[in-house]
């Protein structure tokens, strides 16, 4: 159940009106509700974790399932998940939460503010005091900017307040909304090596010629610092991911038999997602000197897309 006085501090402290407020989300989760001229967001405190963006007379970009958890200790299924200090299962540890401790945590509201062109920017933040883990067990800060305008913007900044180097993976792992991931093409990647992992984590090179998605997906790239275009022919549009500060990308799609086999997530909803992962992680881990930081940015925006179907456009409620 959301705890109403602290529901009462958020409302006072931050709340911008016609702008900015927070109510209590499934299961009592508490989440800001974000409205500009350009778009609106939801955005939860449960691992800072961006759930929702709609350009104005758009359709959502980003997905999220129908079947998600909204529940202390476990992740939210779709929007951008943030994953650190560990991308996927903690090697050292099978006990320790798959993709880390970050989005499992309870964040705490930093800032908000709105510019004149009435677009807000929340500020988000989690320390070593409030999560960590014994498989890493580090002293740290993240703060988490959420720039919600004409464009989705996401800005980790990671400081090691440790008295050592610290190594960390981490990710804003973008569950972009497609019409048909069958119907879609990934520019951005041509050339780049890959880790295969639906083909035991084969090294690979991508071809010249966009993505096609034609089965289960599931590649980590590497070295590459370059933005995403998701071609949506069927919804009329591409979606953008720019990214800073990030060497990795992750393409992922579960398909037919993963996606049966993930609790929180639909049978059938595999075709209306696609993830575009920012991300550093592998080869491209970050170690970070005490006292230094660390900013991945990843900016999410949606384009017409010359010859779509008019009617995928929603009239925004
Ligand atoms: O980023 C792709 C991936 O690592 C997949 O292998 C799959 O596990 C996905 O993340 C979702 O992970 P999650 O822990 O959120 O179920």
């Amino acid at each position: 159940m959301t705890d109403p006085g602290v529901l009462k501090q958020l409302q006072d402290r931050y709340e911008i009106p016609g702008g900015l407020r927070f109510e209590a989300g499934p299961k009592g989760l508490i989440r800001a509700v974000v409205a500009t001229p350009q778009a609106g967001a939801q955005v939860y405190l449960h691992g800072a974790h961006v759930t929702h963006y709609q350009p104005r007379g758009e359709r959502p970009v980003l997905f999220m399932s129908a079947h998600s958890w909204f529940e202390p200790g476990k992740p939210i299924r779709g929007g951008v998940p943030i994953v650190f200090p560990w991308f996927g299962p903690r090697a050292s540890d099978p006990s320790a939460p798959a993709h880390g401790f970050a989005r499992l945590a309870e964040w705490h509201m930093e800032s908000a503010t709105q510019a004149a062109d009435g677009s807000v920017t929340l500020v988000l933040g989690l320390d070593a005091a409030k999560a960590t883990n014994p498989a890493w067990p580090h002293a740290y800060e993240l703060r988490y900017r959420v720039g919600v305008g004409g464009t989705l913007g996401l800005f980790l900044e990671v400081r090691n307040t440790s008295d050592g180097a610290i190594t960390f993976e981490e990710a804003l792992h973008t569950y972009l909304a497609v019409s048909d991931v069958r119907r879609v093409s990934i520019a951005g990647l041509a050339g780049a090596d890959y880790l295969d992992k639906t083909d035991g984590m084969r090294r690979k090179t991508q071809g010249p010629d966009p993505i096609r998605i034609t089965g289960e997906t599931d590649r980590v790239y590497l070295n590459t610092q370059t933005t995403c275009v998701v071609d949506d022919p069927a919804g009329g549009r591409r979606l953008v991911v720019n990214k800073q500060g990030s060497d990795v990308t992750v393409v992922w799609d579960p398909w037919v038999a993963k996606a049966q086999a993930m609790p929180d997530f639909g049978d059938d909803e595999w075709p209306q997602m696609l993830c575009i992962e920012t991300c550093n992680a592998a080869d491209h881990a970050v170690t970070l000197p005490p006292g230094h930081r660390h900013e991945m940015r990843a900016t999410i925006r949606s384009e017409p897309r010359y010859g779509g179907d008019p009617r995928c456009r929603a009239h925004v409620s």
